[in-house]
């Protein structure tokens, strides 16, 4: 018999772990698919050496109990892949949450029946069951993608790609090793893989802007002093994601020693911060250049041979506007002598055959290829599944030109169905686990009040989500963000439509729309009792 849900939820990173904690304490009948055979979403599938965050770790974890937060140890500023995905497994353990989650299963349809209200979700193990709700906690960045390179499939050697790392980890001890790719997958990959490979061949289409971490461990005083102040830091955090320290200085209003001086120390510290050395770095060119210009040196001091240090030089699109990359070592590893690096816009790959890529200038032979090529990021999980609204349209189809929805949460004729952190919200431009619980919050919300009123059925007015959607992207607009060709715009899918996809205004400034349109009754939603 199909199974009667209140809410179905797809997937079990941070998203669906938390959808399922807040929902069942609503005391809902709730239940998680997951393709993988475990928790953890990204952290799960991204095993790939020098996997880590580049979020503190003391902010990048949850906050919704503070038990939970203070007896956790965690032991450096940016965990390593293993020791979040330890954490993901405790909190799965610590709240029960493993009876609730069907593993190795992947939801592959869902489809809104009108007459009754309920969503029908079917499985590729056969799995058919029906909920009021279903919410997406399917990730942002979990459609990990191989490039389309003529061949690939004849390549005899192994190929992996960092988002989908074989879990007994990959031995490159006296092989020759290519990585296609250098995001920030390719940047944490590759000086681990340099350590161990007997040669490696970094390929390079777009060199990017990688800021060092100077990742260390924690010490047991900075951590204390985080847990007697955490109501107050995830106070801050709710407003700004993570507590950087944002300048409110533009960068050519201080003199060039200054700007210089300002870029050194946080250079000096590490981390995403360096982005906010100055206020104006996301909407002023030239104040932009002024942190470019300081990286280049950076580079061209770091890498000795100055033909290999301009290659890797970023130019042609703004510092920041592509993910900035934050790595160990990164541009230092391009001195080992076992390290090369083809640049592909001057020497393009071409095909790969059983044993070698083959270039315009050349053919490296190769025994693995890691490709640290990316996702079909915010609304790549979406599209594997084949999700049909109140009318029968698929959502492919309606999203053909890009996404629209209302809120970042909700789209119009597909109702009763919430996306976490997808296009249309801040998702991965903040701190995504504040995201995830600001999402989650609003979401146990809305279904409370839908419950308390005796409502059946919630969707977006079709004119909210119009007006939503422009202020996405009119928020886009006035930054540099649109200057490049990132995946934030689905440049890097052939084919997907240009528009980009998260809101650039900030989390605490989006938490606010959410929380007054929620207190208003949900202006913007139609609500309806299809009893
Ligand atoms: P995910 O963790 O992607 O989980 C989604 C789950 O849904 C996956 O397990 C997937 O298998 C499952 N799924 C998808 N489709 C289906 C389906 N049809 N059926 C069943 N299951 C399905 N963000 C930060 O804020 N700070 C960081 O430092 C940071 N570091 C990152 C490092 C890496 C290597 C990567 C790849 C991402 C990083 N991110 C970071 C972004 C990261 O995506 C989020 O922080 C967060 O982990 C997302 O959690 P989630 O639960 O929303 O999605
Ligand atoms: O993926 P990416 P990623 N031929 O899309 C290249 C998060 N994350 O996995 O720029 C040759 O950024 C592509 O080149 P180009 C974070 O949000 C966080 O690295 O398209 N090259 C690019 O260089 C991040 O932004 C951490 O020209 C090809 C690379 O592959 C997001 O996940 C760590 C190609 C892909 O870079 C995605 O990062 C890891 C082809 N056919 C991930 N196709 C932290 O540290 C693609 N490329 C927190």
């Amino acid at each position: 018999m199909t199974r009667q849900l209140d809410v179905v939820v797809v997937g079990a990173g941070f998203a669906g772990l938390y959808a399922l904690h807040k929902l069942r304490a609503q005391g809902l009948a709730v239940q998680a698919f997951e393709a993988a055979d475990d928790v953890g979403g990204v952290w799960h599938w991204n095993r790939y050496p020098g996997a880590r965050c580049d979020v503190e770790s003391l902010q990048y974890s949850y906050s919704f109990d503070d038990a939970l937060q203070q007896e956790w140890v965690w032991s450096e500023r940016y965990a390593q892949q293993g020791e979040i995905l330890a954490y993901l497994h405790h909190v799965a353990d610590r709240f029960e949450l493993r009876p609730l989650i069907s593993f190795g299963t992947r939801v592959t349809s869902a489809h809104f029946d009108a007459a009754l209200d309920r969503w029908h979700v079917t499985t590729d193990r056969g799995d058919a069951v029906t909920a009021r709700f279903c919410i997406m906690a399917s990730g942002s960045l979990s459609a990990s993608r191989l490039p389309d390179i003529p061949g690939i499939e004849t390549f005899a050697g192994q190929i992996l790609h960092t988002g989908a790392w074989p879990h007994h980890g990959a031995d490159f001890a006296g092989k020759s090793v290519a990585v296609i790719g250098t995001g920030s997958s390719g940047v944490q990959a590759i000086p681990q893989i340099a350590r161990s490979a007997e040669r490696l061949v970094v390929l390079q289409r777009t060199p990017n802007f990688v800021v060092p971490a100077r990742n260390q461990p924690l010490s047991d005083e900075k951590q204390t002093a985080w847990k007697g102040a955490y109501a107050d830091y995830r106070a801050q955090a709710r407003q700004v994601g993570t507590l950087y320290d944002f300048s409110q200085t533009p960068a050519l209003s201080v003199s060039a020693d200054a700007r210089e001086a300002e870029y050194r120390r946080r250079w000096e510290l590490g981390g995403v911060n360096f982005v906010h050395a100055f206020s104006d770095i996301m909407t002023d060119l030239a104040a932009n250049q002024t942190a470019a210009d300081f990286v280049h040196a950076r580079i061209r001091e770091l890498v000795d041979d100055p033909e290999t240090a301009e290659k890797l030089c970023p130019r042609g699109y703004p510092l920041g506007a592509k993910r900035i990359c934050v790595g160990s070592d990164y541009y230092e590893t391009y001195n080992r002598p076992n390290v090369s690096l083809v640049d592909l816009q001057l020497d393009p790959i071409t095909m790969i055959d059983a044993h070698s890529i083959h270039t315009s200038e050349a053919v490296l032979p190769v025994d693995v290829i890691v490709c640290a090529t990316g996702y079909d990021a915010l609304t790549g999980a979406l599209a594997q599944i084949d999700i049909r609204g109140r009318s029968g349209a698929a959502l492919s189809a309606k999203w053909a030109d890009g996404p629209r929805n209302y809120l970042g949460l909700m789209t119009a004729d597909f109702p009763n169905m919430f996306v976490v952190t997808g296009p249309g919200s801040p998702s991965v431009l903040v701190n995504m686990v504040v995201g995830i619980e600001q999402h989650i919050d609003w979401i146990a919300g809305c279904i409370h009040h839908l419950a308390q009123t005796g409502a059946t059925r919630i969707e977006p007015e079709p004119e909210a989500e119009d007006a939503w959607v422009q202020q996405v992207n009119d928020a886009a607009e006035s930054t540099l963000f649109v200057q490049a060709n990132s995946w934030y715009l689905g440049a890097n899918i052939p084919g997907k439509p240009r528009v980009f996809m998260p809101f650039v205004g900030g989390i605490g400034r989006y938490r606010a729309i959410c929380d007054a349109v929620a207190a208003s009754g949900y202006a913007g939603f139609q609500i309806a009792n299809g009893d």
